[in-house]
């Protein structure tokens, strides 16, 4: 079993939970290709990157990504910061021939998504934009019975990830709800994952029409929280220049047609991600809120007994699931991330690819721009 060299760059929510992941996945995958070492985390120079160090399990603490991507004894570089670092960090890795795992969106623009795609590649490195999703159980699950022909034919593609944290007007001007930080709002925070799911369960999508919406226009500036801002920092009101919810319609290219909502507004929605499919055969539907179960719904079933039926997903011959617990002892979120740096893991030691490829990522980001753009034209975009 060869050993890996892994550098997490930034600490943050995400930190904590590649963190685990990483911490983690040889106790659920012993039989893996590889095992990693958590041999660094680089975090912003004010941050108390020795602290994350010390409670994540990192055997080293840096302040400067440029010099942690370049060190020879990294394999891995694992990209969890706001959106903006996300290309250079990516190229500088991808120059220094590091195996690059990139935090979702990809980029906080196109140009940027396609300088990363094009760097990796050129690269020859693997890369993979981390869209811990679709390694969630009862979704590669979902991925499966569609492979295996349990829809047949698809009509429709309908998803909503709804979350609640910034209702109250006091919340403040954090990262996540700046331009110049993150991108967008809910649109590439969230909707970029309802818009990864749909293509990796239904297909590319061609066209859509959307409108975006900033319901709360101005709120309290942080004392930590400077660039690109108004106001002074710690004083005063910021402007909120992202969306806080997108909505869109969309058309697939094998002809099945979509609707999506991302929204930071729907309080009782904490992290919901849901969505459903409906083909020829029967119907699949998911919510993130209850990640062990899968319902189905199947029209070759007699007449008489037809309904939805609820999967427990949580049994050996389900998709990562004899890597844990006996059926019925449930998994969590967190093991959505386990399962992705299990499969890292296993690309880079027996160097194969892995998807979502950059590439991947880059289509999720031409879907959310042609959302903008549709915002502006309030037209039908192509997605191009
Ligand atoms: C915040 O909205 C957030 O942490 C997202 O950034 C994650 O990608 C999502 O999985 C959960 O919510």
């Amino acid at each position: 079993m060869k050993e890996l060299n892994v550098a997490l760059i930034g600490c943050g929510f995400m930190g904590k939970a590649h963190s685990n992941a990483w911490r983690s996945v040889r106790l659920f995958f012993p039989e893996a290709a590889a095992y990693p070492r958590l041999k660094v985390i680089c975090g912003a120079p004010e941050e108390d990157v020795q602290a994350y160090a010390d409670t994540y399990g990192w055997e080293e603490a840096a302040n400067d990504w440029a010099a942690t991507v370049a060190r020879d004894d990294i394999d891995i570089v694992d990209i969890v910061t706001p959106g903006k670092l996300h290309a250079p960090i990516a190229m500088a890795a991808a120059e220094s021939g590091k195996a690059i795992s990139c935090e979702k969106p990809l980029a906080n623009t196109l140009e940027d998504a396609e300088k990363m795609v094009e760097a990796a590649e050129k690269a020859g490195v693997i890369n993979l934009a981390s869209f811990n999703y679709r390694r969630v159980p009862a979704i590669a699950l979902a991925k499966q019975l569609i492979e295996e022909g349990f829809l047949g034919r698809v009509f429709h593609w309908r998803a909503q990830y709804l979350q609640d944290w910034i209702v109250d007007p006091s919340f403040p001007l954090v990262w996540r709800l700046q331009k110049s930080e993150a991108g967008s709002g809910a649109l590439g925070d969230i909707g970029a994952h309802i818009t990864d799911l749909a293509y990796y369960l239904c297909g590319p999508v061609t066209e859509v029409t959307g409108h975006m919406e900033t319901f709360i226009k101005e709120r309290p500036v942080l004392a930590d929280v400077t660039g690109g801002l108004s106001a002074k920092a710690g004083q005063g009101m910021g402007k909120v220049d992202v969306d806080d919810a997108s909505i869109w319609l969309a058309k697939f290219d094998n002809g099945a047609i979509g609707t999506f909502e991302a929204t930071r507004f729907a309080p009782g929605g904490l992290n919901k991600n849901c969505w459903e499919i409906n083909g020829e055969h029967g119907s699949i539907r998911f919510n993130l809120e209850r990640l062990t179960e899968l319902e189905v719904f199947s029209r070759k079933d007699p007449a008489y007994v037809q309904g939805w039926k609820t999967i427990q997903v949580s049994q050996e011959d389900q998709p990562y699931m004899s890597a844990y617990w006996p059926g019925g002892h449930h998994i969590g979120w967190e093991h959505s991330f386990v399962n992705s740096v299990h499969d890292l893991l296993e690309a880079v030691a027996n160097e194969t690819e892995m998807r979502p490829t950059f590439r991947d990522g880059l289509y999720v980001q031409k879907v959310l721009a042609a959302v903008e753009a549709s915002n502006e034209s309030r037209q039908w975009e192509r997605v191009v």
